[in-house]
Formats: structure tokens, C-alpha cells, sequence
């Protein structure tokens, strides 16, 4: 649904906007799906070669993924929305109800960044190699592209596929920090890019516990993180990035499409090989570029 002009002054003042409710949650269940057939036909392989002692398949989908990888991790690295490339998922980067949303903000020329992530965040301590990409420290979304961007408005939206709540690393943010540019940050070994200490903003952070349907719009220059997941269930959610189609991403070797079009709809990209191939070539070309993610330098210690 396309906000009310309440919502657009809210989200201007606030720099994020809350939309509890925003999508059925019928919009969701397909890629839901799609991840619950993948985690079957992956125990089975597992159960099969003798990795794992048991199938789970009892379990509720939020639980499943972390007795699994409570026996073995392999699964893990397969989920994220470029590598697991499914095609519900790709269908819903161009959900009208979503897209009605964004062009409020952005207009009606809209390209998907492929900054986005599917996350399937593990309880603390069952994530390969003790580290989580999951758990992300303070810090703006204009700070994890190059500089090309920057001139840019840069909307993100992130929603959870089940119940995200403090416990298990729901969304914190600092509100009405907008509009003051990118702060400096540093890369924090084994923690993440993370906002220099006396960049931060002197303002109470905003905890932004989410259930399924729940849509969030965050302007690029609000910080926020995560915190680790303390519960025994995985924290199912997407981040995605919007912006008007003609703008740089800020990962240029990593491919963008347009997901809504007035003045070219046949410029939409709805064919769904195309897309994975794309990102096969994309994947390909940031390995042999080497390519920075973003700017950053390690933190002088
Ligand atoms: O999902 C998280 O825990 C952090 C995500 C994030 O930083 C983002 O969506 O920009
Ligand atoms: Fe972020």
C-alpha cells in the first residue's frame, strides 16, 4: 500500500518508518517455503552421509535450521539470498505491496540494489568459525557502499520472516540522525564496520522488535545494529535496498535491476534465470576483482 502523507512526514522526521502489519503475511510465505523445502531436502543429504544423527523434521522452521547446525554448519553458507537465488524470493524483491511503499519515498523509477541479504541468524555460538555476519555493530547503510553513492538516497527495508525480538537480535536504531552525511567508520576485526566511537550520536537507541508482515523503511544515514541471537531459535529476516533506477549502488560488480517502472515497464526484469545468472556472473566477477565491499580501514589499535 502506498503511505499516507503522515507516514512520509514520519518517516522524514524520524528517519525510519515502522509498518506494523504493512504486508500480509501471505506475501511472505512462499519464500518461507521455498527456505523450509531447502532445509528438508539439505537434512536429508546430511542425515544421509552420516553428518547429522537426526532430520528434525518436527521441528517449527524457525528451530529446525539451529538443531541442524548444531550437528553440522554446511547449510549455513548456502542461504544467503544471492547463493540460495529462489524464486520466490526473487518474485518478492518486486512484491506490488512492497513496491507501492518504496515509490512513496522514491518515486516510481525503481532499482534493486544488491546490497541484500536473506539472514538466518543462528544462536550465538553455533555460527561457523564463533563470528556472525549477522550480528552487525553500529553503523550507517551509506557506510557499506564505495563513494559513488553517496550523493544518493538509498532506502532500506528490512523485515523479518519470523519473530524478532531483543533476545534474539532484533533491530536497534537511533532515530532523527539523518540528513548529517556519512560518519566515519573502521572495519573492527572479527566484530565488523562499525561507526567510530566519537562519531556516535549522543541519543538513546530505539530497540525495534518485529513480527512476520512487519516492514521497516530506514533512510541510509540512520545508524543501527544488532545485537547477538540469545534464544534457541534462528532470526529469519531481509534487508534490502531500493533506490531510483539511473542512481550507483555502491557495488558496482554486483548486479541491480529494475523492479517497477511508469516510464519503461518492460524495463522490470521478471525473468528469474536471468537473474540468477546475473548474480553467478556478478559472484564471479567481485572474486576475481577482489572487490572492497566498501572504503574502510581496520581500526588503529
Ligand atoms: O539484520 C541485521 O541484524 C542487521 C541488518 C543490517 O544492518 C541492515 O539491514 O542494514
Ligand atoms: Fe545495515
Amino acid at each position: 500500500m502506498a503511505l499516507t502523507q503522515d507516514q512520509i512526514r514520519q518517516f522524514e522526521k524520524e528517519g525510519y518508518l515502522l509498518i506494523s502489519g504493512g504486508l500480509e503475511v501471505s506475501n511472505l510465505d512462499p519464500i518461507v517455503d521455498e527456505y523450509r523445502d531447502f532445509i528438508d531436502q539439505r537434512a536429508s543429504s546430511l542425515y544421509a552421509a552420516g553428518k547429522i544423527s537426526e532430520l528434525y523434521e518436527k521441528e517449527p522452521f524457525n528451530r529446525r535450521l539451529a538443531l541442524i547446525c548444531s550437528e553440522n554448519r554446511e547449510i549455513y553458507s548456502e542461504l544467503d539470498i544471492m547463493y540460495f537465488r529462489g524464486k520466490a524470493s526473487f518474485e518478492f524483491l518486486r512484491n506490488e505491496h512492497m513496491m507501492d511503499m518504496v515509490e512513496s519515498l522514491i518515486g516510481p523509477e525503481i532499482t534493486c540494489s544488491p546490497i541484500q541479504h536473506t539472514r538466518a541468524k543462528l544462536p550465538e555460538g553455533l555460527t561457523p568459525e564463533g563470528s556472525d555476519r549477522h550480528v552487525a555493530p553500529w553503523h550507517q547503510d551509506a557506510g557499506v557502499t564505495w563513494a559513488e553513492a553517496d550523493p544518493y538516497f538509498i532506502l532500506t527495508v528490512w523485515l523479518p520472516l519470523s519473530s524478532a525480538v531483543p533476545e534474539n537480535g532484533c533491530l536497534q536504531i537511533i532515530p532523527r540522525t539523518h540528513g548529517t552525511g556519512l560518519m566515519q567508520h573502521h572495519i573492527e576485526p572479527g566484530l565488523g564496520t562499525v561507526i567510530v566511537e566519537h562519531e556516535m550520536p549522543d541519543v538513546e537507541a530505539l530497540t525495534l522488535p518485529m513480527e512476520i508482515g512487519d516492514v521497516l523503511l530506514m533512510h541510509k544515514e540512520i545508524p543501527h545494529r544488532s545485537t547477538s541471537n540469545e534464544s534457541e531459535t534462528v532470526r529469519w529476516s531481509m534487508d534490502l535496498r531500493y533506490q531510483k533506477t539511473g542512481t550507483p549502488t555502491g557495488r558496482p560488480f554486483y548486479p541491480d535491476f529494475v523492479t517497477r517502472s511508469r516510464d519503461n515497464p518492460s524495463s522490470v526484469l521478471t525473468d528469474y534465470e536471468e537473474w540468477n545468472r546475473l548474480w553467478v556472473e556478478g559472484l564471479d566477477k567481485g572474486q576475481r576483482m577482489q572487490a572492497k565491499p566498501h572504503r574502510w580501514e581496520p581500526a588503529k589499535s
